[in-house]
């Protein structure tokens, strides 16, 4: 028997790889940044595994040169990384600080000068503390404040960047940021993550008109977004009725407004205990649905739920981190259960299927959008072989499965344009701290030392030659 023709992939497919700002700058307090959200939250006593926090992180600031030679040498032709809003615009108001600009303007032209397409996003949880002093997302100002900010950066770098985002994950930024409290600002109270998920929905429309405003008409505007891809435990209607709250409270509560100018109806009744949302005022519905060139989809495991039993009800885990608090509004009565399957060290099930799901989902949520893959990877233990070299077969055989139900998807007509691994390097995994590690390649903590492990390896020979490697022989290649 002949062997199969491995699966090719469109000829201008990105494949990129992923990062944001606080999780590997480091130089928190260089050419006048001054603290986020982030910096307070790492800082505080017991909010991350072992108080560590991003002053440092892994040196990108310094080593940026190194790491865009990285991706070049691995063959990689796109990078998506985010911009620290406080290093641009220290009290998130008012003219911008150049060497902050600066910085991303070096960034980028270090990447075109590699032939490597960068990918702005413009909010990956970061928020000045001095906006979050004043109310921060459940506060309205602060969509009126990132639309500002928005169209600095678009003015500086508009000319050069093609790919933009608004907003990384607002659902982590809503709902874990004011909500379960497991991220900065760590806050408890649904009411208010409900208004942070519509003031951030309201961000990101104004910031989306406010770039269109300042850039050239080319370049490609989109948002990344999270939703669950939500699996009832049974087909009983009670827990059909539990996954449509979830799918609800972390989708539609983004993607209605954003892509259809409307939330769910039944969100409305289903929150109605936590809040009238008087705060939606006229207008905000069509300031938020602007028209969009792309969206990203971020992907890493599924979600099962079925209703809770009333003698079950209470906090429980989600995989979204420990936390008394439950980050779903109103959600009571939904139970969350472990996917069966294979797990990653963030015990998250390894489920390609999931990514199949929502990519032909958002292909018929958003007929003629660009689709990215804007997140995907897992996290493993991985340590240095006595020769140096990192071996992560588990993370090729996750690469490989969610690259090829990409690659089904697009046979089966989705318009998938490109996808990031998440991460480019290990890295400061929030509340985790520096105990999981995303990267595809390896970063040694003591010494910021990068190595690329097998799996990046792997990865780029899949971007080289369009078509995804065996994974048996991934790692003798280097
Ligand atoms: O590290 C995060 C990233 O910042 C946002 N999406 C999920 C990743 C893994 O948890």
């Amino acid at each position: 028997m002949p062997e199969p023709m491995p699966a090719a992939f469109p000829p201008a497919f990105l494949w990129g790889a992923a990062t944001s700002a606080y999780q590997i700058e480091g130089a928190v307090r260089e050419d006048g940044r001054t603290p986020s959200i982030w910096d307070t939250f790492s800082h505080t006593p017991g909010k991350t595994a072992g108080g560590d926090t991003g002053d440092t992180a892994v040196d990108h600031y310094h080593r940026y040169r190194d790491d865009v030679a990285l991706m070049a040498d691995l063959g990689l032709n796109a990078y998506r990384f985010s911009v620290s809003w406080s290093r641009v615009q220290p009290t998130g108001r008012g003219p911008a600080v150049q060497r902050g600009l600066d910085f991303y303007r070096r960034l980028v032209d270090e990447l075109l000068d590699k032939g490597i397409k960068p990918a702005l996003t413009l909010y990956h949880w970061d928020l000045p503390q001095e906006l979050e002093d004043a109310g921060g997302w459940p506060e309205r100002e602060t969509a009126y404040r990132f639309a500002e900010y928005a169209g600095i950066v678009g003015a500086a770098l508009g000319d050069r960047v093609e790919q933009w985002m608004t907003l990384n994950e607002p659902w982590c930024s809503a709902f874990l940021g004011y909500g379960s409290g497991v991220h900065a600002p760590g806050r408890t109270d649904h009411a208010a993550a409900l208004r942070a998920a519509h003031h951030l929905n309201l961000a990101h429309g104004l910031a989306t008109t406010a770039l269109r405003s300042v850039m050239p008409a080319r370049n490609s505007v989109a948002v990344s977004l999270n939703t669950a891809v939500v699996r009832p435990l049974s087909r009983r209607p009670e827990d059909l009725l539990a996954a449509r709250k979830i799918d609800d409270l972390s989708g539609g509560v983004f993607h209605g407004p954003i892509l259809h100018g409307a939330y769910p109806e039944r969100l409305f009744e289903a929150t109605a205990s936590v809040t009238d949302w008087s705060h939606v005022q006229d207008g905000d519905l069509a300031a938020i649905h602007q028209p969009l060139d792309a969206l990203g989809l971020n992907y890493y495991n599924p979600t099962l739920v079925s209703a809770a039993d009333a003698d079950a009800r209470g906090p429980r885990s989600d995989g979204h981190g420990e936390s008394d608090f439950s980050p779903w509004p109103a959600a009571d009565d939904v139970a969350f259960h472990q996917s069966p399957g294979e797990r990653t060290e963030m015990g998250w099930t390894v489920d390609p299927t999931g990514l199949y799901d929502m990519i032909m989902r958002y292909s018929r949520e958003a007929p003629g959008l660009q689709l990215f893959i804007t997140e995907n990877g897992a996290a493993y233990d991985d340590k240095p072989d006595s020769d140096g070299r990192v071996h992560d077969p588990e993370r090729v055989a996750y690469l490989n499965g969610h690259l090829s139900a990409v690659h089904r998807a697009i046979a089966d007509g989705a318009d998938v344009r490109g996808y990031y691994l998440w991460s480019l390097l290990d890295n400061f995994e929030w509340a985790y701290g520096y105990e999981k590690r995303f990267g595809g390649v390896y970063v040694d903590y003591v010494t910021l030392e990068r190595t690329p492990k097998s799996s990046a390896l792997w990865y780029g020979e899949a971007a080289r030659t369009g078509t995804l490697p065996p994974v048996e022989t991934a790692g003798r290649t280097s």
